[in-house]
């Protein structure tokens, strides 16, 4: 076995939730890659027709299903008919999330909900889905999205940042129930990446001129530029991967250093 060969996928079940586009198609084309057998799910069936278009245009044969993450039926469902028609899930990434901009003191109690049920509900409900058969399997890899606002908070993401503080404990608290049975539960946190959902802090304005945020966020960021989804590929490979067996309740921040940064002065 070469050094390298600790960083295959080969002959492992990887199913990445929300993963049709943006950073979930990245993590789970890279993940097809390194060897894996590719399952994916979205809300909407022409989303997952979408998906599995796309990775064919790849050269990746990925399975599709349709289901609601917040919805636990339908993903115990999702679950059992992977391991009866596919296999055992021997990699689960915690993709799917929606966010909501919304000034705390105008955001419903519905809206907040809706933010946490996908971002944090969803992450305990595909978990706790796959955890048994990982048990059965002898281990397995969880790999948790979370974010810049799993450590810090801004203006009009209230939901957000509490959902994703909350899945960077739930991710430590996966690590400290289940490492006992060879499961590493890690998170990546990525910086700010130019997805669908990132697009309305990038869109032009009016008058031409760029999103006052591009600016703000590129002074934010050592690198001075916004982030790509291939750009998390590598990390994911690595907490997916055997050559992180000893890596357990960690976030790996892949902002470009943002975490680490006052920021660039104006002028
Ligand atoms: P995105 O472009 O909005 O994609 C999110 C994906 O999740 C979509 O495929 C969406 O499907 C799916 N989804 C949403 N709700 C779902 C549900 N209830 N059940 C199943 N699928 C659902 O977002 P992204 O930028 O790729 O972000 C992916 C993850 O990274 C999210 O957890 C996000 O919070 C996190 N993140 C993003 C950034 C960034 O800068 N982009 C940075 C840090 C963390 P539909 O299209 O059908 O809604
Ligand atoms: C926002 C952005 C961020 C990114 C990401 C940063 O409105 O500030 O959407 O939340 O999505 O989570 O890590």
């Amino acid at each position: 076995m070469s050094f390298m060969d600790q960083f295959s996928l080969e002959g492992k079940i990887a199913l990445v939730t929300g993963a049709s586009y943006g950073i979930g198609f990245a993590i789970a084309s890279a993940y097809a890659n390194a060897g894996a057998t590719i399952v994916f799910n979205d809300i909407k069936q022409e989303l997952v027709d979408k998906g599995l278009a796309a990775y064919e245009e790849l050269g990746i044969k990925a399975y599709g299903y349709v289901c609601d993450v917040t919805d636990e039926a339908a993903v115990q469902a999702m679950v059992a008919d992977i391991e009866k028609n596919i296999g055992k899930i021997n990699i689960l990434v915690n993709n799917a999330g929606i966010i909501k901009r919304i000034p705390m003191h105008e955001m419903s109690a519905e809206q907040f909900r809706q933010v946490i049920d996908v971002d944090l509900n969803a992450p305990f409900i595909v978990s706790k889905a796959v955890i048994p058969s990982m048990i059965e399997n002898g281990g397995g890899k969880i790999i948790n999205i979370c974010s810049m606002m799993s450590e810090l908070g801004r203006e009009t993401v209230s939901a957000y940042a509490a959902a994703k503080g909350g899945l960077k404990m739930l991710t430590r608290n996966i690590c400290s129930e289940y490492g006992q049975y060879n499961i590493q539960c890690n998170g990546i946190g990525p910086g700010y990446i130019e997805t669908p959902q990132t697009a309305p802090l990038r869109e032009p304005q009016a008058d031409g001129s760029m999103h006052p945020f591009d600016a703000f966020i590129r002074a934010k960021t050592p690198a001075n530029r916004w982030l790509q989804a291939e750009e998390l590929q590598g990390p994911a490979v690595f907490l997916a991967s055997s050559a992180s067996d000893a890596v357990n309740g960690h976030i790996l921040y892949v902002d470009g250093g943002i975490l680490a940064y006052i920021g660039r002065q104006p002028g």
